[in-house]
């Protein structure tokens, strides 16, 4: 395939891009967090978007450079922010599943935390249900060894897959993130339904709720109300680079 080839190249070129999306405390306004995105930008000023190359570095193996590589500019500009953060600022990394079926992929991110000297607080871990459908025991056991770090997990698209809700229970989980297709949804009676149902059940196993796709003040109303702790969205702000990452923090203390 030309574009697995093409991301290849781009990758080992150092053209791929790391962004960040920031992550709000709906009931202060405050910057809690960030989410790192991958970027492909093309030669005419275009982006090919994550949806479509991540199948593709996951299908071609490259997802393991490439996740490494991820990590590696996450704590880089971690380490770039940290004077300008709060204390309980969090860097998100979405991770993929043949990561978790690499051999040691805890060590490997502590090895990465120690190396830029980014406490393992500051790493929060995106996981998606396809992740823990794919082996569960695996990944049970290596979020464990995530945990015991202090890292902290986060489940990605809630709510999303068709999967079973048992994981939930079995996995270290501190955070919920609900998926912006049913936050789309919010104005409908069984959008409604599924989204309190789901803040209902996190707030009961005493995990933080995050809401994904806020666009408008009348949807982080809707969210501040049922006490969801966390929005990201276009409302606040879209993905931007470092640079203009350094900026918004520096302007959100
Ligand atoms: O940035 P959005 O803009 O389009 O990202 C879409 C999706 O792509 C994200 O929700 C996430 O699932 C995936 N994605 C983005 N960056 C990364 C990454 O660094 N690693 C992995 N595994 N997935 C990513
Ligand atoms: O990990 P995940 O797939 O959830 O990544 C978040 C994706 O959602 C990214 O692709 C990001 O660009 C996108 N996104 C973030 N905020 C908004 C928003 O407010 N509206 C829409 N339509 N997309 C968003
Ligand atoms: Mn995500
Ligand atoms: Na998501």
């Amino acid at each position: 395939l030309d574009l697995v080839r093409n991301l290849r190249s781009d990758f080992l070129q150092r053209r791929l891009q790391l962004w960040f999306q920031p992550q709000i405390e709906l009931g202060t306004g405050r910057l809690v967090g960030v989410e790192a995105l991958l970027r492909w930008p093309q030669a005419d000023g275009s982006f090919i978007a994550p949806d479509i190359f991540i199948p593709l570095a996951e299908y071609s193996g490259l997802i393991l450079d490439i996740g490494h590589w991820v990590l590696e500019q996450a704590c880089q500009a971690m380490n770039e922010i940290a004077g300008d953060v709060c204390d309980d600022f969090r860097m998100a990394v979405n991770v993929s599943v043949p990561q978790f079926r690499q051999n040691n992929f805890a060590g490997e991110v502590a090895e990465v935390l120690a190396r830029h000297q980014v406490p393992a607080q500051r790493l929060e871990v995106e996981i998606t249900e396809s992740i823990v459908m794919d082996d569960p025991n695996l990944v049970a056991r290596v979020l464990q060894q995530l945990k015991a770090q202090g890292v902290r997990i986060a489940i990605d698209d809630f709510g999303v897959g068709f999967s079973s809700l048992s994981y939930v229970q079995r996995l270290p989980l501190d955070k919920l993130k609900i998926d912006r297709e049913f936050v789309r949804s919010a104005h409908t009676h069984s959008g409604a339904v599924i989204i309190e149902t789901i803040i209902n059940m996190g707030h009961r196993l005493g995990l933080q709720t995050l809401a994904e796709g806020i666009e408008t003040e009348a949807q982080a109303d809707y969210f501040r109300q049922l006490q969801v702790q966390q929005a990201q969205g276009y409302l606040y702000a879209k993905a931007m680079n470092l640079e203009a990452l350094r900026a918004y923090v520096a302007a959100n203390p």
